[in-house]
């Protein structure tokens, strides 16, 4: 099972998602982070990963845990993902666009879940309520479509 990353970046009440240009969930909107490499840590990872894709730089040891979601693809179990979500409210530089991301801020009440990940309006609104979450989803139809979730607070 492939080990992710997700960075969701507040400010004055907003969070910055991105426009995903190439890869896994393309044209998705999407928090900014991709997959470990071997021998690194997660946080590491994260935060070079938010390097690539938007610029910024961020201390890892500055980033807040804050869920767990582990995702299973019934048809493409190769897509198999185990995902740590950290909130990030302290950062150096400018979100810019790269070659593989188009960032910009969302209010909180204007997050464009339709064109997001399935499950991310089942767990995202938790973590931006300052909450934490510890879950698994179950996709069908190449990840189109849920086919079974547990989401908890924790
Ligand atoms: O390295 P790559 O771009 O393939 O990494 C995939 C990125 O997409 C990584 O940041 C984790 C994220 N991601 C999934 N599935 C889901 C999902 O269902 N919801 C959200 N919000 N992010 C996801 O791979």
């Amino acid at each position: 099972m492939k080990l992710v990353t997700l960075c969701l970046l507040i400010k004055d009440n907003k969070v910055l998602l991105a426009m995903k240009k190439r890869g896994f969930g393309t044209g998705k909107i999407n928090g900014i982070g991709g997959k470990v490499e071997e021998g690194e840590t997660i946080e590491a990872a994260a935060s070079r990963e938010v390097g690539e894709e938007i610029g910024v730089v961020i201390d890892p040891a500055k980033m807040e845990k804050v869920g767990n979601v582990k995702f299973y693809f019934r048809d493409k179990p190769e897509w198999d993902q185990d995902m740590h979500v950290f909130l990030v409210k302290d950062w150096q530089g400018e979100p810019k666009e790269s070659e593989e991301m188009i960032p910009k801020w969302y209010s909180h009440g204007d997050i464009p879940f339709d064109v997001m990940w399935a499950d991310d309006k089942h767990w995202l609104p938790i973590v931006l309520a300052g909450k934490k979450v510890e879950g698994k989803f179950h996709f069908i139809n190449e990840g189109a479509q849920i086919d079974g979730f547990d989401i908890r607070e924790v």
